[in-house]
C-alpha cells in the first residue's frame, strides 16, 4: 500500500466506538485531513457509528488490532501519520474482572505495540492515548485533580495507570508527543448498552413504550446505584483531546464536568424525561423503583420500575469520581458546552425515538 498525501493523516483506532466516531466526525468537520478509522476484524460489522461517514473521501477504515504488533506496525509504517489517536480499549470495567489479561493485554501492552511502532518510524507523530478516572480509584480528595495519586480498583483501572507510566516513559525516553488525558465519564447518544447511563435510557424507552400501551413490563436490572459518577457528552471530550494533542508542550490534563450525580439522579431523571414518575422504596440489595399509582390502568399498581439484582454489583467498586478541570478550562481554553441535564434529556430523547 503506497499513501501519498499533501494532507496531514490521522489515524483513529476504536473507531468504530463511541469516542472514536466522534473525533472522527470532527476532525472531518474542522480539518482537511486525512483519517484512517482502525477496525479490527469481526464476523458482524459494526458500523452504525461510523456508516455517516463511509463514504466522505477523507475518511478510510484500515484493519488492526491491538493485540497484534505487526498489524499495528504496518499500519503506522505505511499510513505514516501525524497523529494517531488511540481510543481502542476493553473499555467497560465490569468485564475487566472476567477478562483480566486480554483487558491488560489490550489497554496496557497495546498502548506499547502503538508506542514501538511511532518510536521507529514516525517519531514526530503526536500520540494521545485515552486514560480515564477510572486510574484513581477509591480516591483521597475531591475533587480530583491532576495531582491526585493512581489508585486504581479495577483490572482496567490498573490497565490503564501501566498505559499513564509507559506513556510517561516513551515521552521522556524518546521525545515522543506522547500524552495520556485523563478523562471523566462521557457519554451520548452512542454510547454502548451496557454503560450505565444507556442502559438507563434504553430501558426508559422499552418501558415507557409499555406503559403507553397498557401492557406489562419487567423491571430494569441494576447494580449499585450509590455511586456517584462525573458525567459530560462525548462530543465536548473529543473537542478537549483534540486541543490537548495540539499544544507546544506534551502535557496532560483532566478532562471533567465538575459535578457529580448519583446513579440514581440519572434514574430519576430519566423517567420523569419519558412522563413516568416513581418512589423509591427500601434499601440496599431491596431497594425499588415503583411506578407512582395513577388511575387509568390496572397496571399501574405496584409496577417496579428499577429493581437491584446483585450480578450487576462489582467485586471491587469505585464510589465517587468528582473532577476538577480547572487546568484544562485555563490552560487550554477548553469548557464542555453540554450540561448534565442536557446530556440525559439528548440521551432520553434519542432512545425513546429511534428504539
Ligand atoms: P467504546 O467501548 O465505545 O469503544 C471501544 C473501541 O475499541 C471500539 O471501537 C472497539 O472495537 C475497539 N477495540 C476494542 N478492542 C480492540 C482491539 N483489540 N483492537 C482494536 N480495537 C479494539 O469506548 P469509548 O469510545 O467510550 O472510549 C474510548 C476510549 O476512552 C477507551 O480507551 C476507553 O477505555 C477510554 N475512556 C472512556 C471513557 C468514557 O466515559 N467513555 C472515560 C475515560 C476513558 P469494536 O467495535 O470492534 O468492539
Ligand atoms: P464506569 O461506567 O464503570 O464508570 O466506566 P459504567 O457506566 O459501567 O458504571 C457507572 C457506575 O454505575 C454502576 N452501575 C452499573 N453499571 C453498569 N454498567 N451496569 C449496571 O447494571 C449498573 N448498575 C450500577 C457501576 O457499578 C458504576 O459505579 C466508564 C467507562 O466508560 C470506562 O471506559 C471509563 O474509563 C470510565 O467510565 C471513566
Amino acid at each position: 500500500m503506497m499513501i501519498m498525501s499533501m494532507h496531514k493523516k490521522v489515524i483513529i483506532t476504536g473507531v468504530t466506538g463511541q469516542d472514536g466516531s466522534y473525533m472522527a466526525d470532527l476532525l472531518l468537520e474542522e480539518t482537511t485531513y486525512e483519517i484512517y478509522g482502525m477496525v479490527r476484524r469481526t464476523s458482524t460489522k459494526n458500523y452504525k457509528n461510523i456508516e455517516h461517514l463511509l463514504n466522505n473521501p477523507r475518511f478510510k477504515t484500515v484493519t488492526g488490532d491491538l493485540s497484534d504488533s505487526q498489524s499495528i506496525d504496518n499500519l503506522v509504517r505505511e499510513i505514516k501519520p501525524d497523529y494517531f489517536i488511540n481510543l481502542a480499549a476493553q473499555s467497560f470495567v465490569g468485564s475487566s474482572w472476567q477478562i483480566p489479561e486480554q483487558t491488560f493485554d489490550i489497554d496496557a501492552i497495546g498502548v506499547i505495540r502503538c508506542l514501538e511502532a511511532i518510536r521507529k518510524h514516525v517519531p514526530n507523530c503526536r500520540f494521545y492515548n485515552a486514560g480515564s478516572s477510572e486510574e484513581l480509584g477509591n480516591v483521597d480528595y475531591s475533587p480530583q485533580d491532576e495531582k491526585h495519586p493512581l489508585k486504581p480498583r479495577s483490572p482496567y483501572g490498573a490497565a490503564k495507570a501501566a498505559a499513564r507510566h509507559i506513556v510517561k516513559v516513551y515521552r521522556e525516553s524518546y521525545n515522543l508527543y506522547a500524552i495520556q488525558g485523563l478523562l471523566y465519564n462521557h457519554e451520548s447518544e452512542r454510547r454502548g448498552e451496557e454503560f450505565v447511563t444507556r442502559k438507563i435510557t434504553k430501558n426508559v424507552s422499552r418501558i415507557k413504550k409499555a406503559i403507553d400501551k397498557n401492557e406489562k413490563f419487567e423491571p430494569l436490572e441494576l447494580g449499585n446505584i450509590d455511586t456517584k459518577r462525573d458525567w459530560s457528552h462525548a462530543k465536548d471530550f473529543v473537542r478537549g483531546i483534540w486541543i490537548m494533542l495540539n499544544q507546544e508542550e506534551p502535557k496532560e490534563y483532566l478532562l471533567s464536568s465538575n459535578e457529580t450525580h448519583t446513579v440514581k439522579e440519572f434514574i430519576e431523571k430519566s423517567f420523569k424525561l419519558a412522563g413516568i414518575y416513581g418512589t423509591w422504596k427500601n434499601n440496599g440489595v431491596d431497594e425499588k423503583y415503583i411506578l407512582n399509582k395513577t388511575s387509568n390502568s390496572i397496571y399501574y399498581d405496584d409496577q417496579i420500575l428499577v429493581q437491584i439484582n446483585p450480578i450487576f454489583y462489582r467485586p471491587a467498586e469505585v464510589d465517587l469520581l468528582f473532577g476538577n478541570s480547572q487546568q484544562a478550562r485555563t490552560k487550554l481554553n477548553w469548557e464542555p458546552q453540554i450540561s448534565f441535564d442536557h446530556l440525559v434529556e439528548l440521551m432520553v430523547d434519542n432512545d425513546l425515538k429511534n428504539s
